[in-house]
């Protein structure tokens, strides 16, 4: 069967073929790259190994009920009146909003566009919101204050080659999207210089020509050492900020007033260094930004990045070849599953709720009064703490497994404890899977038709291959039963996906995230449709900002940026910094593929990085277990000791559970903009969980 990995933004094709076994043996199975556009026939290790989960027979296969602590099988009948039931009767006492529906960016773009409209239609709560809230949110609302419009990459990877300056900033490319690796050592060897912004060495940094190893959450301040090295060596495109741009002045200001030798204190990153970089990129006639979660999970992750776009706009290096912004989307669905509802504050095509123009026009495609329409909920971690709250009572969560990924987790497990129903909608059984009343077996991605848009902004069929087993259901047809169940069966009258697509192509119609061009015929023939594309005939769009930015005047925002400090400092009590991150074999919070035996065995249990001098400071030895704490708990990790870490930081993957969930001990300070938590930096301290008898 052809079909698409399930785990991050790239979203390369393969083919996977099932080799039967004799009678009782096993079948075995051979993964083939297929030729296409983003990953031009590459798959990395996560891709070859994709079917084993899918194929484990720890698949949930039943709906399953908690009884006494255990899980039974029910048929789906007794879930969804369960559910009903409880849904309405929670309604009735503690009104609409009792109700919460959380997301994830795994989805389809048919069920997180449904997903949305449940929650506003059948459940009428302003509570809906999505693990993308963790990933994209600093990127997305920088991309929509500063250009008018978020699309992760603003132009095509193919541009990647063309450009002679490249900066990766908080991204590892390397091992999280693997397959796009070549797209920058080829730029390398056609002589681009690569500027790596990372406090730690990764295979991404390697390959850089500088590696500035930044203190973490400093990055805006480093921008701003950056920036003012281009305004006083008039590297600026002059012409470019005249005509495109607006608020040079402030910014002019700004950085005249600020010192580079408290750049060079606040980010451990020597002058000499800001200089190279700045002046690598600022002299470069064609180059290329990008960001990811190091520079975004901050609690200044929305204006650190405006502060790299600030780079972006002042050398005028975008909306031509070689030129452009790239914010590196992480999930398989992550910038579809933003367009289309499942935010608090969002309608279908980066609609707003609280837009009345948005609402009639939405109102309108769903058959119901713009009145009926609830406003904005709040934001993922807001959500819990709303159920922390009781003020939710019952949560419906599908495609995220929201006590491992939320920061400050023993928080979040003790408020999901506290409701009165929680569904989960998996189809593994997930750390939030085990604390639910309710798991409703859902299909997985060789089973599933829908369309995924990668991070390019390219809208990607990925038809089923298999029938979904025992009786697990697809997310989308379970909220259609639900939906009935609840009294409004008449929005969703739906019985294959392309029907959902059709109409999200016209609640989308006219947004800024316009689907409406796009449809399952063209993507069979074409490989992928770039939106926006408002006609049939419409060829998507490859490269944005070519001539103006949607925004008032067609020009794009320059601004002024402090130098903040993260929101927890190191003291003598927690002396180092935590910061936290992925590797290449496993995916977010590991429950696909801690059940791949191959990706398990690559890497078994989490880890710490630490600097082999800080080590000996701490008494840690290599490959022993260590303990982690910080003000809100503590983990146990096997150490790594690396000297290509920061002194003062430790790292720590997110993909375990239980006592090495590294959640378990971040902190919940969010962004003031998105709320976007700053995963990349608290204060922690570290020692041996053994010591020496002395
Ligand atoms: N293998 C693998 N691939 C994945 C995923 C996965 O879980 N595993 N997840 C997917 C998803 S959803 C996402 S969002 C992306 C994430 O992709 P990335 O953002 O590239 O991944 P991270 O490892 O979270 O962070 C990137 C780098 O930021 C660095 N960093 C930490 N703190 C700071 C800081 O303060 N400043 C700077 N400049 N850098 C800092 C880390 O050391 C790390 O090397 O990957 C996608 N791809
Ligand atoms: N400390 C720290 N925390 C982080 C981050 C970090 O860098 N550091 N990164 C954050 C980021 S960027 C992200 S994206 C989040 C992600 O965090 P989560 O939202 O928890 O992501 P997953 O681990 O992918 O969980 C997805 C769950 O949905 C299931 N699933 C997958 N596909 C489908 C589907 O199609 N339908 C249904 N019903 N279920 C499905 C999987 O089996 C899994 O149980 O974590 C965030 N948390
Ligand atoms: S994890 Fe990403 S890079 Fe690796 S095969 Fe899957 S989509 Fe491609
Ligand atoms: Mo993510």
């Amino acid at each position: 069967m052809n079909t698409q990995c399930p785990f991050c933004s790239v979203q390369c094709k393969m083919q996977i073929t099932e080799e039967r076994g004799a009678k009782d043996t096993r079948s075995s199975y051979t993964v083939a790259p297929l030729m296409n556009l983003a990953s031009e026939g590459r798959l990395c290790i996560k891709g070859m190994n994709a079917y084993q989960h899918v194929l484990t027979s720890e698949r949930i296969v039943n709906p399953l009920m908690k009884k006494d602590g255990r899980f039974v099988p029910i048929s789906w009948e007794d879930a969804y009146d369960i559910i009903t039931n409880k849904f309405q009767e929670l309604q009735r006492s503690y009104g609409k909003h009792s109700i919460g529906v959380y997301g994830g960016g795994s989805l389809t773009n048919e069920t997180a566009y449904l997903l949305g409209k449940f929650a506003r239609v059948a459940l009428q709560t302003k509570y809906i919101d999505y693990n993308g809230r963790f990933c994209m949110s600093a990127a997305a609302s920088a991309g929509v204050k500063v250009f008018g419009l978020d699309r992760g990459l603003t132009n095509q990877l193919a541009d990647i080659e063309k450009a002679e300056c490249i900066i990766l900033a908080g991204t590892n490319i390397a091992e999280c999207q693997p397959t796009l690796m070549p797209y920058f050592t080829r730029a390398k060897e056609k002589g681009a210089v690569l500027i790596a912004i990372d406090p730690r060495e990764t295979g991404t940094t390697r390959i850089s020509n500088f590696h500035l190893r930044v203190k973490p959450g400093m990055d805006a301040t480093l921008a701003n050492g950056m920036l003012k090295v281009l305004l006083e060596e008039g590297l600026v495109d002059r012409t470019f900020v005249e005509q495109r741009t607006s608020g040079f002045e402030e910014l002019r200001a700004h950085l005249d007033a600020i010192r580079m030798e408290d750049i060079v204190e606040l980010t451990g990153v020597p002058a000499q260094q800001i200089r190279d970089a700045a002046l690598a990129y600022g002299k470069a006639s064609t180059g290329m930004v990008f960001t990811a979660r190091g520079v975004e999970q901050q609690t200044d992750g929305h204006m650190a990045v405006r502060n790299f776009l600030n780079l972006v706009l002042l050398t005028g290096k975008i909306g031509k070849p070689g030129c452009g912004y790239g914010a590196v989307t992480g999930q398989g669905n992550g910038q579809g599953g933003r367009e289309h509802g499942q935010k608090a504050d969002q309608l279908p095509g980066y609609r707003l709720i609280e837009n009345p123009e948005d609402r009639t026009y939405v109102a309108g495609v769903w058959g119901i009064e713009p009145d009926e329409l609830p406003g904005k909920g709040v934001s993922a971690y807001e959500m819990m703490e709303k159920v922390v709250e009781q003020e939710i009572r019952a949560l419906l969560v599908m495609g995220s497994n929201p006590i491992v990924s939320n920061p400050n987790a023993n928080v979040v497990e003790d408020g999901l404890k506290k409701l009165e129903l929680l569904v989960v909608v998996d189809f593994l059984m997930s750390e939030t899977a085990q604390l639910a009343d309710l798991v409703l077996p859902a299909s997985a991605y060789l089973e599933n038709t829908g369309t995924l848009t990668n991070l390019e902004g390219r809208v990607l069929l990925r038809e089923a291959g298999r029938p979904a087993p025992g009786e697990s259901r697809h997310d989308w047809r379970i909220l259609c039963d639900l939906a009935d169940r609840l009294g409004r069966g008449t929005y969703f009258q739906f019985t294959e996906a392309e029907e959902i697509f059709d109409e999200l192509r016209l609640a989308s119609r006219g947004g800024a995230a316009d689907y409406y061009g796009i449809t399952y015929e063209r993507l069979r023939r074409e490989e992928g449709v770039y939106w926006p594309c408002p006609e049939l005939d419409h060829p998507g769009a490859k490269r944005l900002f070519e001539t103006s930015f949607p925004l008032p005047g067609g020009k794009a925002l320059l601004t002024a940026v402090e130098n903040h400090l993260p929101k927890e400092q190191v003291d003598a009590q927690f002396p180092l910094y935590l910061t936290t991150g992925r590797v290449v074999t496993h995916y977010l919070t590991g429950v696909q593929t801690r059940r791949s035996y191959t990706l398990l065995a690559q890497d078994i249990e989490s880890f710490m990085e630490i600097h082999p001098k800080t080590a000996r400071a701490y008494n840690i030895e290599d490959a022993t277990l260590v303990k982690l704490e910080t003000r809100r708990g503590v983990i146990y990790v096997r150490s790594r000791l690396r000297e290509e870490i920061r002194e003062d930081t430790v790292f720590v993957p997110m993909h375990w559970g239980d006592t090495q969930n590294v959640n378990k001990i971040t902190h919940d300070a969010l962004d003031p903009t998105c709320r976007m938590p700053g995963f990349k930096v608290c204060a922690v301290n570290v020692s041996p969980l053994v010591s020496e008898p002395s």
